[in-house]
């Protein structure tokens, strides 16, 4: 009974992934509208570039365990909010910002949630703007309401994030304190050298926002 439970939710879960990739779609098409607009009005582009990743069943399936959340459809919708993943690589953070504000103006989304890892960055040094909006898809017969994770970051944060998850995932808990240094030192660096390039960036023309960090939602 217990395997017919597991694979009737598992086909469930499936089936709820689709919605998440549409969700994606939805989310995608935005970014790339915009990327495209303001590539035609001005000389350079906002977007360096997009990756969407889709959670897949298993890991769906393993997160919810591990967070105690309850092996049900409507649990596991209201619990894990980032089956959907869109990621955002921009060229200066004040991009990463006004992409931020343009998909939260936009009055078919809803912002759920906001954490400006940027204004105050992890203890490791993480840095990264992460959005959660929720966009309605049209199916034939309903409208799904899929929660996005949208992580927008600069490059160099970028760079950072993806050094220090194959450092995470190597050493597991146990990172080596020469290590934790290093990546912490990086950070710095990081962050300074995208502090330098805004202030290249403003000599050759004036910023496209005034940087205002979205409200933190928690
Ligand atoms: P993956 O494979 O990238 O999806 P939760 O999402 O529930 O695990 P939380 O705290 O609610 O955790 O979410 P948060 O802080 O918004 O961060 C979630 C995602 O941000 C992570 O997803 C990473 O992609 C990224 N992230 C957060 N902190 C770090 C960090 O210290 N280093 C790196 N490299 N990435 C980070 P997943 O699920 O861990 O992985």
């Amino acid at each position: 009974a217990l395997l017919t439970r597991s694979r009737a939710l598992r086909d469930e879960v499936v089936k709820l992934l689709k919605y998440y990739q549409f969700g994606i779609d939805e989310v995608s098409t935005k970014i790339h509208i915009l990327r495209q607009e303001f590539e035609s009005i001005h000389d350079y582009s906002p977007i360096e570039h997009v990756r969407t990743r889709l959670k897949s069943a298993e890991s769906l399936l393993e997160k919810s365990l591990r967070r105690g959340v309850a092996l049900e459809i409507p649990a596991i919708r209201a619990e894990i909010r980032d089956i959907a993943g869109i990621r955002v690589t921009c060229s200066f953070v004040s991009d990463v910002y006004w992409i931020a504000q343009m998909l939260s103006a936009q009055p078919d989304l809803r912002l759920l949630q906001t954490k400006d890892y940027i204004a105050h960055p992890k203890p490791n040094g993480y840095r990264s703007l992460h959005l959660i909006v929720e966009v309605p898809v049209f199916l034939s017969q309903h409208v799904e309401q899929v929660p996005v994770e949208v992580q927008i970051r600069t490059i160099a944060m970028d760079f950072w994030a993806s050094v220090e998850h194959k450092l995470s995932y190597k050493y597991r808990s146990a990172m080596p304190a020469h290590l934790a240094a290093e990546l912490d030192d990086a950070a710095r660096v990081a962050t300074e050298l995208d502090a330098r390039m805004g202030r290249l960036r403003d000599e050759v023309r004036p910023p496209t926002v005034e940087i205002v960090p979205p409200v933190t939602t928690d």
